[in-house]
């Protein structure tokens, strides 16, 4: 199998993060791809994703699939021991939703702010933003604001409970730890009363896949 991706940005993270909890790294050959020089946005590339964005996992039959959901969701059940994604049906639909809640809430809310209310990754990629978000900069606070907000909704949900998505570590909490490692590129700390969000945040930066992404 191969991933296409571009080490150290928070999507890639998220699948090589979910490789090292599945012990599959050796598995995977990682196929650099060039963001900064917008090889994403151009063909060949949107051929194996149209949304222009990476991680791909491309399965060894020539399947590519893109969305770190779908690859995680991938990953977790190539051996049949899914760990990541839960196994009981209310498990599945619970770290589904708190990986939504992360995903749309932290980590795409940072993601808008850092891409239009900061530099950016560089100048080459401007001319595949939205220009209708150029024009209207104040929209990058609302998303700022947002992502501020979510990591107080997840302080409230981590004060209650051990992980993101209930008693077990799973996707969920990868999605939020890639969020927040995304908002401190973007210069978004955690504001320090948040001390449960801290506290996770803390032992997650210990958890070995976390040191040792594949
Ligand atoms: N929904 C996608 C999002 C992937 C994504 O946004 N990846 C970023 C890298 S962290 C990317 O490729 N950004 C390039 C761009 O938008 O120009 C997923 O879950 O995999």
């Amino acid at each position: 199998m191969r991933i296409f991706d571009f080490p150290d940005f928070p999507n890639p993270l998220r699948v090589r993060i979910a490789l090292a909890e599945k012990n599959l790294g050796s598995l995977i050959d990682f196929v650099f791809v060039d963001l900064p020089g917008a090889e994403h946005k151009q063909e060949p590339f949107l051929a194996i994703n149209p949304e222009g964005t990476v991680p791909v996992l491309e399965l060894d039959d020539g399947t590519y699939i893109s969305e770190c959901t779908a690859i995680i969701e991938y990953l977790d059940h190539l051996e049949g021991k899914p760990t990541l994604t839960g196994t009981t049906p209310k498990q599945r639909a619970m770290i589904h939703m708190m990986q939504k809640r992360a995903e749309r809430e932290l980590l795409y809310a940072v993601g808008h702010y850092f891409h239009y209310g900061t530099p950016g990754p560089g100048p080459i990629l401007m001319p595949y933003k939205r220009p209708e978000w150029e024009a209207r900069t104040e929209w990058a606070g609302f998303e700022r604001d947002r992502a501020m907000e979510a990591m107080r909704y997840f302080n409230d949900v981590l004060a209650k409970q051990p992980f993101v998505a209930g008693h077990e570590f799973s996707m969920a909490d990868i999605t939020v730890w890639s969020g927040l490692y995304f908002a401190r590129v973007a210069k978004l700390e955690i504001p320090t009363e948040l001390t449960a969000l801290m506290a996770w945040h803390i032992e997650m930066s210990q958890r070995p896949s976390v040191v040792s992404p594949a």
